[in-house]
């Protein structure tokens, strides 16, 4: 590679002279991470591209795409009066989620990957996916895409790059990371992690005139954990095609955490700030659709307390040199579920989509703007569903469908935290676990411990709800909202958080709490408001740290004594919030028995101090020690 021609094409690059032209001009593009030139030269040879794009992350290279978008129908245009800069993209019908049984971890040896992550042998997969690939972008174009996780220059920070055939991941991944020639720069002393994406439509032969082109036949979400490798065929949507997300940020961050020491978590990130002035920082986990978008926006309805906004999905997390852990979100945007939001459930959200977002199978009002349900009690008249249709020909169907999306940029959020680009990252004080329970499960319990808030993490469960796939109300184990994104073994996953507690001054990691808002009472209603009413669970915890809050201490945790919550102008009956805060001894043992058959798959991965504090536990509530204590 010619020195001359490198130093050109930063020139270039930073002059903002289109380097498209350039690169199609030269097919050995002149990049100087000799091992990404080398990369998209393969891939180049591979996939048969008509051309080569690389992506400079300008405004106007967006615009130019949108308007490629409209022209072929896969993108329509809302009313730019109501929704400025907003377009609404339509799916094909089977590709409208995550795809967890087209997903793999495919490690060198099984066991890596664990008892809940799909295993094939990476070479074989290797060579069925170069199958499947070779020729597959001939008469289209190959963007590349480079991308930052996490702030640019930040320490906690990595560099991706993706190749894709979408014009639509190309937007999304605009909205969802910091990408483009900035990043160029950062790889001249960085690696980084390949992401290859393709639709797999339409292959050479077929139609060229799809909106949404998939491949219905072969989808493959694929991870090389050793190599730190994605490769994505036949699926345009979300989780499955946008790589730095959960594929990157999750599954082989997690991966990249574990030999480093460091943690790549499911969690939201915000910043919580009392009457005084006063601030921290908590993350939380919660499996998908239990309300960690809702939680990380919150408008609280109690005087005085603020909820700022860090992240709404994903946490990186480490230990600094004063022995804290500190964490980024390493997304730049958020790619909420639509459904149910409202300015009831997310004001902020609702402001925050106004402008410069990408909706995914919503509704179409016959102004030009978006619908779903829960978005306003009735549908307008004349809304069209998530397919096109006229919703008066099939009013039994759902105008939006269940995982109907926004992509939308973090920073056009109205309480985004002024921390949010910080490459430095926030404190953390206190890590939140939670799930969907209609019982057991008391409101809020502080744990007892690091380990026993890991402990806290693997019981993680959720009841399914209508939005996910799956009967209704079945319980699914989600250990720390993981099990679909951890990138290798779970049992020793687990082992890994509990090593924190030797990695530092366990005085110095976050306190660990569970919470649920989801009880429900005889009636069957939510004893709990939720929403912005949470803030007043966030208010104890915060008051728990500063040592302000009173307790109870059960065989389960510590839980808030009836005085300690903040209920001042909620409308709550003493029984409820007595329902809310109760230890059922009977349904906890019954719970324990539960986790005891779950944890079964994890063999002998599964740590023993876990096995301890299960055991423990136990006794404990069968001795029912309960008794009143004071703050520590
Ligand atoms: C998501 C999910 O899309 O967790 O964020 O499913
Ligand atoms: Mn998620």
């Amino acid at each position: 590679m010619q020195p001359f021609y490198q130093t050109l094409f930063f020139l270039f690059c930073f002059l903002g002279i289109n380097t498209e032209v350039f690169c199609n001009s030269s097919p050995n593009i002149p990049f100087q991470n000799e091992r990404l030139a080398a990369w998209i030269a393969e891939v180049e040879n591979l996939c048969s591209p008509d051309r080569v794009h690389i992506c400079d992350g300008s405004q106007e290279e967006y615009d130019s795409l949108c308007e490629e978008m409209v022209k072929l129908k896969s993108f329509i245009r809302l009313n730019d009066s109501l929704r400025p800069d907003c377009f609404l993209s339509r799916s094909s019908c089977d590709d409208v989620a995550r795809l967890e049984d087209r997903t793999f971890i495919c490690s060198f040896h099984k066991k890596d990957a664990g008892p809940t992550n799909n295993w094939r042998d990476p070479v074989e997969m290797r060579s069925h996916l170069k199958n499947l690939f070779k020729g597959c972008m001939r008469g289209r174009t190959m963007y590349v895409i480079p991308f930052s996780m996490g702030p640019i220059g930040s320490p906690i920070a990595q560099i991706g790059v993706e190749i894709t055939d979408s014009p639509y991941v190309v937007c999304s991944m605009r909205i969802m990371t910091r990408m483009g020639k900035e990043v160029l720069t950062e790889l001249l002393n960085k690696d980084f992690v390949p992401c290859l994406h393709s639709v797999g439509a339409p292959l050479s032969g077929e139609c060229l005139d799809t909106a949404w082109p998939c491949n219905r036949e072969n989808k493959y979400i694929v991870h090389f954990p050793e190599t730190k490798e994605i490769w994505s065929f036949g699926s345009g949507y979300g989780g499955n095609a946008l790589l730095a997300k959960k594929c990157f940020a999750l599954r082989i961050a997690s991966r990249m955490g574990r030999e480093e020491g460091w943690l790549a978590e499911h969690m939201l990130i915000l910043g919580i700030e009392n009457p005084a002035g006063e601030k921290k920082y908590f993350a939380a986990a919660f499996p998908s659709a239990c309300g960690k978008t809702n939680l990380a926006m919150l408008k609280s309805s109690l005087p005085g307390w603020k909820i700022t906004l860090v992240g709404d999905d994903i946490a990186w997390m480490k230990i600094k040199e004063d022995g804290k852990l500190y964490a980024i979100n390493p997304e730049a945007g958020m790619f909420g579920v639509a459904p149910g939001t409202s300015s009831t459930t997310n004001p902020h959200a609702m402001e925050t989509i106004q402008k410069d977002t990408i909706f995914t199978n919503v509704g179409l009002t016959k102004e030009g703007d978006v619908w779903w349900e829960g978005m306003t009690k009735e549908a307008p008249g004349g809304c069209l569903n998530w397919m096109g249709e006229c919703f008066e020909h099939c009013p039994n169907e759902k105008i939006a469908h269940p995982n109907a999306r926004f992509a939308t940029p973090i920073k056009n959020c109205p309480c985004v935290d002024e921390a949010f680009e910080d490459p430095e990252g926030v404190l953390i004080s206190a890590i939140l676990f939670g799930g969907r329970r209609q019982s057991v499960i008391p409101l809020v319990t502080e744990s007892f411990s690091w380990q026993h808030g890991t402990f806290f993490g693997t019981t993680v469960s959720s009841e399914a709800t209508a939005a996910a796939n799956g009967p209704i109300g079945i319980l699914r184990h989600d250990p720390f909202a993981m099990l679909p994104f951890c990138g290798y073994n779970m049992g020793d996953y687990f082992s890994h958080w509990l090593s924190f507690e030797k990695r530092t001054d366990p005085s110095h990691l976050p306190k660990i709490f569970y919470v649920n808002w989801f009880q429900k009472g005889e009636d069957g209603k939510f004893l709990w408001p939720g929403f912005g009413e949470n803030g007043r669970v966030l208010k104890w915890i915060f008051e728990r740290l500063d040592g302000k809050a009173k307790a109870k201490k059960t065989p389960i945790g510590f839980v808030p004594t009836l005085e300690s919550m903040d209920l001042t102008g909620l409308p709550l009956d003493h029984d409820a919030l007595h329902q809310l805060l109760k230890v059922d001894q009977k349904a906890w043992l019954q719970e324990v028995e539960e986790l005891k058959r779950y944890f079964k798959i994890f063999d002998h991965t599964f740590p023993k101090k876990l096995s301890q504090e299960l055991f423990e536990l136990e006794n404990r509530l069968h001795a029912d020690l309960s008794e009143e204590v004071s703050p520590p």
